[in-house]
């Protein structure tokens, strides 16, 4: 089964005005159909086309860079449009605010963490929330890595991450990284990350 490109949940202009319909639009069509497309032309006579993507994360020190970049790319971008919506924003409820406050002390503790960690990630790359035997932790990666590859710095399972490539914020917020990080908050969907934390637990 070759991998194929998730539809997003909601309409490219369903998160304006923190991200707008043109960026999405552009992220959503172009670059994420071109990880999944150049995945699949990766994985081609590789003997791993039937892998999982969660498969390949896991022992992705053993394929070409290709597959690496790519299905990364695919990985971190299904999470990405998961965890966002149109009516996100607010607060964290239940056991994830729970963990929020045991690990970071606040919700927005954690914010300025993941923000700090955006802010500083050099060049393209994702900010994490994952969890690492059973507790919250804040990390980064460069690139489209993630924290589920086996070459991983800080290993864990992502459960909320921001895309801080230029792609994801240039059209409405040009240089100003830090503006971006701090609009993303407000079309959270803290259902589908609480949802994601239990399921890591
Ligand atoms: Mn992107």
């Amino acid at each position: 089964m070759a991998h194929s490109l998730p539809a997003l949940p909601y309409a490219f202009e369903a998160l304006e005005p923190h991200i707008d319909a043109q960026t999405m639009q552009i992220h959503h069509d172009k670059h994420h159909q071109a990880y999944v497309d150049n995945l699949n032309k990766a994985l081609a006579g590789s003997g791993a086309e039937d892998k999982s993507l969660d498969e390949l994360m896991a022992s992705i020190s053993t394929f070409p860079a290709g597959v690496r970049n790519n299905g990364g790319g695919h990985w971190n971008h299904s999470l990405f449009w998961s965890v966002l919506g149109p009516n996100g924003g607010g607060q964290p409820s239940g056991k994830l605010a729970d963990a929020i406050h045991a690990a970071f002390g606040s919700v927005d503790s954690l914010k300025e963490k993941i923000n700090a960690a955006g802010a500083t990630r050099f060049g393209s790359g994702w900010a994490w929330l994952i969890v690492k035997e059973g507790k919250l932790e804040v990390c980064t990666s460069p690139n489209q890595d993630n924290p589920l590859m086996d070459v991983a710095e800080v290993k864990g399972t992502p459960i909320f991450g921001i895309d801080v490539w230029e792609h994801a914020y240039y059209l409405k917020y040009q240089n100003k990284r830090g503006d971006y990080l701090a609009a993303v908050w407000n079309v959270v969907n803290w259902a589908e990350v609480s949802r994601r934390f239990e399921a890591a637990l």
